[in-house]
């Protein structure tokens, strides 16, 4: 008989984007620093990530979170997110899919907790079962009105900052940001990110900006701004997108459009909302992003990998 691997996860979603914890049968990465433990899973263990979150099992849209133990003993856990196509540094919608998860299991309790991620430690304030406010890692943007060539577009203008991934920003853009538009607004903004990469505009020290975000005005008169967010595999974000806000946040704070404390709205293209503020990181230029969202459990599962199956680790 052919034998069988488990990996048991539970599946929740944030304001529509949703979020794969693996519970357990997942990779051993080692004790080491979460930097090493994190490029084991990407050098290693990378069939597991494709295992859990790639077609057969899930789609490019699922970002997938691992659970490791911290090495701050300060934090209540590590997080290593990933998703389609690889690592992603930190996740907004995807912390608060994972604390929402952790109460669920009645691991954690209400109140503050500490989460500690590949790009700095995250403070957290779980509310309730569902809801969950996200003081990000600081978030600054690095350039000001960026102009590429976009082929088939023509000049396309934007800022680059970063929210806990890097982001292309951008607010002139011609398209009509609704759902039935989706295709268009994908081939837009795929368009805008192999641009930039033709150009040679990174984020700092080289970084590569693979997330693209474009914003207009909201659907709904109680938010301030809709946005549509392209992530690294080509899927778009059915949340606001808690690093694209915390990256919209330190635009709109370089350009003074919003004051420290003042509360934004972002609007995702599918309506779901991230209430968001900021602070002054003292002593610099960047900004402290906070944003508040809700996530509902939505499975618990266990995948089943058969070593028979030719599609055993996913389509990759
Ligand atoms: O919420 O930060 C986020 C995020 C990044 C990619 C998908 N969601």
């Amino acid at each position: 008989m052919a034998s069988m691997k488990k990996i048991s996860v539970i599946d929740s979603h944030t304001g529509g984007e949703p979020t794969r914890v693996i519970i357990s049968g997942g990779p051993d990465l080692g004790h080491g620093s979460l930097e090493t433990r994190l490029e084991n899973f990407r050098q290693q263990f990378d069939h597991y990530r494709s295992a859990t979150v790639c077609e057969p099992r899930g789609s490019d849209v699922l970002v997938g979170a691992l659970a490791c133990t911290p090495t701050d003993p300060s934090c209540t856990a590590a997080v290593l997110f990933f998703n389609n196509v690889g690592y992603l540094g930190m996740c907004g919608h995807g912390m608060i899919g994972f604390m929402v998860t952790l109460a669920h299991q009645n691991k954690i309790s209400l109140g503050a907790h500490r989460i500690e991620t590949p790009v700095g430690i995250v403070e957290i304030e779980l509310h309730n079962h569902h809801e969950v406010s996200v003081h990000n890692v600081p978030a600054y943007r690095y350039r000001q009105a960026v102009q590429v060539a976009v082929p088939g577009y023509g000049l396309v203008t934007g800022d680059v900052a970063w929210g806990g991934n890097w982001f292309f920003l951008i607010n002139q853009h011609g398209q009509d940001l609704q759902l039935s538009n989706i295709e268009k607004l994908t081939d837009f903004t795929w368009c805008v990110r192999l641009a930039l990469q033709a150009s040679n505009v990174t984020g700092e020290h080289g970084a590569l900006i693979d997330h693209i975000e474009l914003f207009g005005e909201p659907d709904s008169e109680a938010n301030h701004s809709k946005n549509f967010v392209l992530c690294p595999g080509k899927a778009y974000d059915r949340s606001p997108c808690g690093t694209g806000t915390s990256a919209k946040l330190a635009c709109l704070a370089a350009d003074g459009k919003l004051n420290v404390g003042d509360v934004w709205r972002q609007e995702s293209i599918i309506g779901s909302v991230f209430e968001a503020s900021y602070r002054h990181l003292e002593g610099s230029n960047k900004i402290l992003p906070s944003l508040r969202g809700s996530a509902y459990v939505t499975a618990e599962a266990d995948l089943l990998l058969n070593d028979d199956d030719p599609l055993i680790w996913g389509i990759r």
